[in-house]
């Protein structure tokens, strides 16, 4: 019998700094409910769904940073997602940062969870590649101080068996390294979730600034087909906060092939029934990884010491 998971990809629109949490949660209830009318089991919300992008900004009062974060999920402000998804009987993966009390320290993470249909947590998955830098960088439009705000993932990048297939989670900038697919690729993932915050360009150089949009689909299509596995990108779009964010949240199969793509920069959802098993010829010829790659061939054994470039 066909695999089938009926996935809604529920891009939002811009949050303003200010926008309350339970405003927020109610824009994701409505894209749930959505997702629930249009026959999903699962949908999927942006990277820090949330919260504005606060890492666009230099934050210094600590009380004022800290507001950001959420110390429990789920939380009084959240817990109405969850007990709307065990109404609904509908899974989630929700983006958000995460503030923990880790061997005796407070940790902050860039983080997304997995939610199952009975609102119970499956998974949880901390981002590891943290684009732009810790500090200010004069003169540029745009900031980017992800290093300041959060610490690098522990976690990993696992796989859970849920929905009836192995599902793996990642967070925006990690959907440009190969390493983030083929890690969940080489635990047999066929469907990898991903949010992301993705400003049009950090105004410098405009060249890649314009290629941003066509970079985003590159990245997440090479990785489905590379992997033979679906691939869910989830944008928080628009211009927020004066920046202007990409959409285009889509929906990739294991071919590569873009099924079903937003069109606005807003709140919206799109749908597709994705066949688990589409993925499986792929798995079983062309990238069947055991028949046809060779670690111990490549020079640099990449998954055990990690490559590193030859010295000068
Ligand atoms: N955002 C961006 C991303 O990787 C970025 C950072 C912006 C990279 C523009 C390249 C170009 O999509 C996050 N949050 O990682």
């Amino acid at each position: 019998m066909a695999r089938i998971i009926t996935v809604g990809a529920a891009q939002l629109g811009p949050i303003a700094r200010e926008e309350p949490r339970a405003q927020v949660v109610g824009r994701l209830l409505a894209l749930m409910r959505q997702a629930k009318e249009t026959g999903c089991g699962l949908v999927v919300y942006p990277e820090l769904a949330l919260t504005t992008f606060f890492p666009r900004w230099l934050l210094e009062d600590p009380a004022g940073i800290e507001s950001f974060f959420e110390r429990e999920m789920p939380n009084a402000e959240t817990q109405a997602l969850f007990d709307e998804a065990r109404r609904l009987e509908i899974g989630f993966y929700l983006g958000y940062a995460e503030s923990v009390e880790e061997d005796g320290a407070r940790r902050h993470y860039n983080t997304s969870i997995l939610v199952d249909k009975s609102g119970e947590i499956l998974g949880k998955y901390r981002k590891i590649h943290l684009p732009g830098t810790a500090e200010v960088v004069p003169g540029r439009a745009g900031q980017h101080l992800e290093k300041r705000h959060f610490g690098v993932g522990n976690l990993g990048f696992p796989v859970w068996r849920a929905f009836g297939g192995i599902l793996g989670m990642c967070i925006c900038n990690d959907r440009r390294w190969p390493e983030t697919y083929r890690v969940m690729g080489l635990q047999g993932v066929e469907m990898v979730l991903i949010g992301y915050n993705t400003p049009v360009g950090l105004g410098d150089p405009y060249e890649l600034d314009a290629l941003t949009p066509f970079h985003n689909h590159l990245s997440m299509q090479a990785g489905a087909y590379q992997n033979a596995a679906w691939v869910v990108g989830v944008a928080k779009a628009g211009c927020e906060e004066g920046i202007n964010m990409i959409g285009q949240s889509c929906i990739i199969a294991p071919s590569g092939e873009i099924v079903a793509m937003c069109r606005s920069l807003g709140d919206e959802l799109i749908t597709y029934r994705c066949d688990l098993d589409m993925g499986r010829p792929y798995k079983e010829d062309i990238f069947n990884f055991a028949a046809h790659r060779r670690t111990e061939a490549y020079g640099l054994i990449v998954e055990r010491t990690g490559a590193e470039p030859p010295p000068d």
